[in-house]
C-alpha cells in the first residue's frame, strides 16, 4: 500500500476541482500560504462530467496532489426535488476525477463527502464505521449513494493499484460564497436570507421549514479546507474520515441565532409541510482530533462574518 505521510506540499502542484465554490474557494484561500502551486480548470473548458475532458485536463497539467471539492450540492429540498442530477453528476465527476488521478500519477488525492453518507437513524455521535449499517435518510439518498461511491472508489484505487487517496466527510458547511437560492440552499444562507428580509420589510414573523427540532452539526468553510489540507498532509488510510465541529443544535436555536446576529425581534414560524430530513446529524471528531486538528471560528463569529459576507454581496448594494 502506498503511504507517503507526513505528505510534503511544498514545491507541488495542487489541483483543487470545484475551485468556485464555497469549499473550493476556501481551499484555494487556504493553500496560498503553503508553497505549492494551486491548480484549478476553466468550466467552460473542462466539464467534469465529461471523462475526455477530465482525461486531457489532467494530463496536461499533471497534478502531484488533488482534491474534490467539485460537486452538484445543495439544500434538503434540491436533494428531494433533482435526484437524476445529484447521483449522476456527482457519480461522473468523483469516478471521472478518480480514474485520471491514478491514470496520470497522481501522488495524494483527498475526495471530499458528505455526513449524509451515515444511516438516517445512526447512533449519535457518528463514527466513521456506522457507514453502511442502515437505511439512508430518504430526502438525499441520492446524494449520499454518489458519495458512497465516491468514497468505494477511492478505498478501491488503494486497494488494486496502491493509490494514496482518500476521503474526508464534512459536516453541513456554510461561509463566504454559499448558495443564498432560497428553492436549492442549505439552512444557514436561507436563514440569513429571511431573517434579513423579514428585517428590512418590518415584517412580523419569518418561516422556517419542517419542526424545527431537527438537529445540524455547522463547520464555516474555512475551518473545513483547513482540516483538508492537514487530512492532505497527515492522513493516509482506507477508511474515510469525519470533518466536523463536535457541536450540534437544533435548528429553532439556529434560526434564533441567526434572527439575533442579523438583528430581527420578530417571530418565527414553521412550515411543516417542508421535511425534517435527518433528526440528528452530530458526528464522532476523535480520529481527526487525534491527528492534531481542531476548529478555530465559533458558530457566532462564522454567522457573523457570513452576514457581512452577504450585506456585502453586489446584489445586496
Ligand atoms: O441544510 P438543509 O437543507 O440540509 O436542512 P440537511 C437542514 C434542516 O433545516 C432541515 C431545516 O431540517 C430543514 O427542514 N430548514 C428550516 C431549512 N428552514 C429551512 C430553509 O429555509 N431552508 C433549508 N434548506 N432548510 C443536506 C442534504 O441535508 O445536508 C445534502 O440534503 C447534504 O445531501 C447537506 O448532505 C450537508 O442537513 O437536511
Amino acid at each position: 500500500m502506498t503511504s507517503r505521510t507526513p505528505y510534503d506540499l511544498a514545491g507541488k502542484r495542487v489541483y483543487v476541482a470545484g475551485h468556485r465554490g464555497m469549499v473550493g474557494s476556501a481551499l484555494v484561500r487556504r493553500l496560498a500560504i503553503e508553497s505549492c502551486q494551486i491548480i484549478t480548470a476553466d468550466r467552460a473548458r473542462t466539464d467534469l462530467v465529461r471523462q475526455d475532458d477530465v482525461r486531457a485536463f489532467m494530463q496536461e497539467t499533471r497534478p502531484h496532489a488533488v482534491f474534490i471539492a467539485a460537486a452538484k450540492v445543495g439544500g434538503i429540498l434540491a436533494n428531494d426535488r433533482y435526484p437524476a442530477d445529484f447521483l449522476y453528476d456527482n457519480l461522473m465527476i468523483e469516478a471521472n476525477l478518480i480514474e485520471a488521478a491514478f491514470k496520470t500519477g497522481v501522488e495524494k488525492l483527498v475526495f471530499l463527502g458528505s455526513s449524509c453518507i451515515y444511516p438516517k437513524l445512526a447512533p449519535q455521535p457518528m463514527r466513521e464505521d456506522m457507514l453502511l449499517t442502515g437505511p439512508l435518510e430518504p430526502t438525499n439518498e441520492w446524494y449520499a449513494i454518489a458519495k458512497i461511491a465516491g468514497i468505494k472508489l477511492a478505498q478501491a484505487y488503494r486497494r488494486q493499484h496502491g493509490c494514496d487517496f482518500v476521503s474526508a466527510m464534512p459536516t453541513n458547511l456554510y461561509g463566504p460564497g454559499d448558495n443564498y437560492d432560497l428553492n436549492t440552499s442549505h439552512v444557514i444562507p436561507a436563514l440569513i436570507r429571511k431573517a434579513h428580509e423579514a428585517k428590512r420589510a418590518n415584517a412580523e414573523r419569518f418561516t422556517i421549514w419542517g419542526t424545527g427540532t431537527p438537529r445540524r452539526e455547522f463547520l464555516h468553510a474555512d475551518d473545513c479546507a483547513d482540516a483538508l489540507v492537514h487530512i492532505m498532509k497527515v492522513y493516509s488510510d482506507d477508511e474515510h474520515i469525519n470533518v466536523g465541529s463536535g457541536r450540534d443544535m437544533t435548528i429553532a436555536d439556529l434560526a434564533r441565532l441567526i434572527a439575533d446576529v442579523v438583528g430581527f425581534q420578530g417571530a418565527i414560524d414553521n412550515d411543516t409541510s417542508k421535511p425534517d430530513g435527518t433528526p440528528r446529524k452530530l458526528m464522532n471528531g476523535e480520529k481527526l482530533k487525534a491527528l492534531g486538528w481542531r476548529p478555530r471560528i465559533t458558530l457566532q463569529e462564522g454567522l457573523r462574518s457570513a452576514y457581512e459576507a452577504f450585506l456585502a454581496a453586489p446584489a445586496r448594494s
